[in-house]
């Protein structure tokens, strides 16, 4: 009795280990995630906050020396920020803890530059406290972003100045419990007097690791997960979580744009793609955008382009100057949840058969990597093949004929990414014959497609991988087709001027014709563009239009100048900056500091955000 007593129970206590040991017969393929990264990854969609001094004086780049007293929200409330991420199916919130102007948000002992010289709570509130607490109570992970530029502090772009990051970076770290990703921006410009830094990367890894050890680390080239080269939202179509990083560092030592945005098939490192993109058209929340909101079509593309291509997505959602998120962000967010779950509502797949055309892996635990693993929900479970069937193919019965537009797939990841491309086809029960439906490049963690509607019973896919393919999930939906209602939304305060002239350049090299008729005028650096109004209006801000395209010929540095006769000016703003235009193209704001009555504008250009000698413009207009 005992020794059967003692067997069952050995058997019993041996039994997880045992299916371990079964779990590790797929042979693993190159790089793998650690189990942070593979945490990390099924977060999938969380939230950006972008919010500090540049939320009250309207400019996308601070420049360390605005009064901190312009920091004076009337009505913060984390806690609406947290409902709103939780609600809009978020599973977290990134804050920009300090952005490039060195504003820290939290009471920083390395700093004379924060919450604490502020009005807000008479210099005694502490944000990172209240959202940490925020993201706790909604059960929502918690990340910061610091960028190491930092126009504010006197000793950026001495060697003292790592150690003073370094120190700043601990602070925070050590603070406000477990931070999930930490957040670095390359970019690396001039602080005092031209002065730039050399950052001592090693040194700001190593601080977060002592302090957060699960912590990703973002960056250009990670190490936890990259940058994916614009802030447009849309992830390479092949996308590979492999990446060469050696030689490497972020910002301008990163890899070309093109590369981040693809990843690399065999890079030595796991380092998974993180799209971040605005809600609005800049990072920070002005009243000028509220009617900009990205539409729910667009939010639904760039899910598809991000998540559904082997990204995570972060979307940055400003709050406004009372320090609460505008009801036209929320209600937008609660649209696009609605529109993700009327489009994934109905699994065809969880109802489907399917079968693996090739042999399953291990014919004495065949069950475990049996071709239906796939169609449940349940990430742990895969289908695979024998270790060198790099080719096989499945094929899926819908049981009856289906009108189906959507597929989605996913690799098992902690056996490495395996798939190289893959052919989707479908029968056509009418000629008898498979009918190729999609040919597409990488799957990794998640790969959605869409396709126009075809009514079929049956689909096979064929793939060709690198190391047998291990795939965890296969969904198949016919979700609702979203018309696109996106246009060119005016801006209400936009002016009219219906006579306007161009009067400078004279002629211009060529215009580029964009979308909705819009066109943009190819000229050369040293020629202003100079505009006749036809007659005198009164305005307090101007916009500026470029080329929707990154790293392209748009003005970065200008002088803006108006006049009543076309002879004499003012110069209204002198060596000023449309900032982040080289990586976020969109139309620039540009508020004066009061009523202008002009009929004459000039923007001249003094650098170009290409280096080159010729800039683009689509448009110069004014607004009340
Ligand atoms: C960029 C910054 O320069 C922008 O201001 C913004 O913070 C974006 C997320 O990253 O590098």
């Amino acid at each position: 009795m005992k020794t059967r007593f003692s067997t069952f129970l050995l058997l019993l206590l041996t039994y997880p280990l045992f299916s371990i040991a079964q779990n590790n017969r797929i042979k693993p393929y190159g790089v793998l995630p650690t189990k942070y990264q593979v945490n990390w990854q099924k977060m999938e969609y969380y939230m950006f906050i972008h919010f500090g001094p540049n939320t009250f004086t309207n400019v996308e780049w601070g420049d360390g020396k605005e009064n901190p007293e312009v920091f004076n929200p009337t009505g913060i409330d984390c806690r609406q920020w947290a409902a709103t991420a939780k609600a809009a199916g978020m599973k977290g919130i990134i804050i920009t803890a300090k952005h490039h102007d060195g504003f820290c948000l939290w009471p920083s002992k390395y700093s004379t530059h924060t919450v604490r010289e502020s009005l807000w709570k008479d210099g005694k509130g502490d944000l990172l406290r209240e959202l940490s607490d925020a993201c706790r109570e909604y059960g929502l992970k918690f990340g910061v972003y610091l960028s190491p530029w930092d126009q504010n502090h006197p000793d950026y772009g001495t060697p003292q100045y790592n150690q003073i990051f370094a120190n700043t970076l601990n602070e925070v770290l050590s603070s406000y419990g477990e931070v999930f990703e930490q957040w670095f921006d390359g970019a690396n410009g001039e602080g005092h007097d031209g002065k730039k830094q050399v950052y001592n990367w090693d040194l700001f890894h190593e601080t977060v690791y002592r302090n957060q050890p699960q912590a990703i680390i973002f960056s250009d080239v990670g190490p936890g997960c990259r940058w994916m080269g614009n802030e447009r939202g849309v992830a390479g179509k092949t996308n590979w979580s492999t990446l060469n990083i050696t030689g490497f560092s972020p910002g301008r030592d990163a890899p070309p744009t093109e590369i981040l945005n693809t990843g690399e098939q065999g890079g030595e490192a796991w380092v998974p793609a993180e799209t971040d993109v605005s809600i609005r058209p800049g990072w920070f929340y002005s009243p000028d955008t509220d009617d900009k909101v990205k539409s729910v079509e667009k939010l639904m593309d760039i899910y598809y382009t991000s998540i559904g291509r082997n990204s995570n997505l972060l979307l940055n959602v400003p709050p406004d100057r009372r320090g609460r998120i505008h009801a036209a962000d929320s209600t937008r967010l609660m649209e696009f949840r609605r529109a993700r779950e009327n489009a994934f509502a109905d699994n065809l797949a969880a109802k489907a058969s399917v079968k693996a055309r090739s042999p399953a892996k291990d014919p004495n635990s065949r069950n475990r990597y049996e071709a239906y693993n796939m169609l449940d929900s349940n990430y742990d479970t895969y289908w695979t093949t024998n270790d060198n069937e790099l080719n096989p193919s499945i094929e899926i019965d819908l049981k009856k004929t289906q009108v189906i537009n959507r597929l989605l797939l996913q690799e098992y990841i902690p056996s490495g990414q395996r798939v190289e491309s893959f052919t989707v086809k479908f029968w056509d029960a009418k000629t008898k014959a498979w009918i190729d439906l999609a040919k597409e490049t990488t799957i990794g963690y998640k790969r959605m497609l869409r396709f126009s509607a075809v009514s079929t019973r049956k689909l096979k896919i064929e793939f060709k991988a690198l190391a047998c393919p291990v795939i965890s999930t296969l969904a198949i939906y016919n979700a609702p087709e979203l018309v696109t209602t996106e246009k060119a939304v005016e801006n209400k305060n936009k002016i009219d001027v219906k006579d306007r002239k161009l009067i400078s350049p004279q002629s211009f090299e060529s215009a580029i014709a964009g979308e909705n008729g819009v066109n943009f005028l190819k000229i050369e650096k040293n020629t202003p563009l100079i505009i006749d109004l036809g007659k005198n209006f009164k305005f307090s801000s101007f916009s500026y239009t470029p080329l929707p395209e990154e790293h392209s010929s748009n003005i970065l540095k200008y002088n803006f100048y108006i006049s009543a006769d076309g002879k004499n000016w003012a110069k209204l703003r002198s060596d000023a900056m449309f900032n982040n235009i080289a990586n976020n193209p969109v139309v620039q704001y540009v508020a004066l500091s009061k009523e202008i009555d002009a009929r004459y504008l000039k923007l001249e250009p003094l650098e170009i955000a290409d280096g080159g000698d010729i800039y683009f413009v689509a448009g110069l207009d004014i607004y009340k």
